[in-house]
């Protein structure tokens, strides 16, 4: 080996190193917690629910979101019909305001797992990516379980 493919191979390492950093480097200010889904039997229903914490100073939107456990994964938000009675319908997206958290949960927003493709037990857990407009495509491991804290 000559001094002059040392250099180079020198010089390729650092420049691969300087210019990678920023992608690898790279941290959203998005960060998910809390994830848990409701238990569901394979072909029922099943809902995913997390906190959203947006620690940026731009606000993001949540666009939608995708797992391998169900046939349809739609976010959907809960509201109260005339009757009273809890109605629930889909969203096409949710905001999340800068420096804000955006809690998902019973009642409120969720995302709507529909036709499980197989049982989803209590004790388990479930993966799921949820889609941000900015902060792009963030996975999730939820604890299926009941209501947390019961
Ligand atoms: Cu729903």
């Amino acid at each position: 080996m000559n001094k002059s493919f040392l250099l180079i191979a020198a010089i390729t390492f650092v420049t691969i190193n300087l210019f990678s950093q920023p992608i690898t480097n790279h941290q959203s200010p998005i960060t998910i917690k809390d994830v848990w889904a409701r238990p569901g039997a394979k072909n029922a229903n099943s809902a995913l629910y997390f906190v959203v914490q947006n620690n940026g100073s731009k606000a993001d939107t949540i666009l939608g979101a995708k797992s391998k456990y169900a046939e349809i994964v739609e976010v959907h938000e809960s509201f109260k019909r005339d009757n009273d009675r809890m109605g629930m319908r889909q969203v096409k997206f949710v905001a999340v305001a800068a420096n804000s958290k955006l809690e998902f949960k019973p009642g409120g927003f969720h995302v709507m797992l529909i036709n499980l493709l197989k049982d989803v037990k209590a004790g388990t857990s479930l993966d799921a990516t949820i889609n941000f407009k900015f902060a792009g495509k963030i996975k999730v491991k939820a604890v299926v379980q009941e209501m947390p804290g019961m």
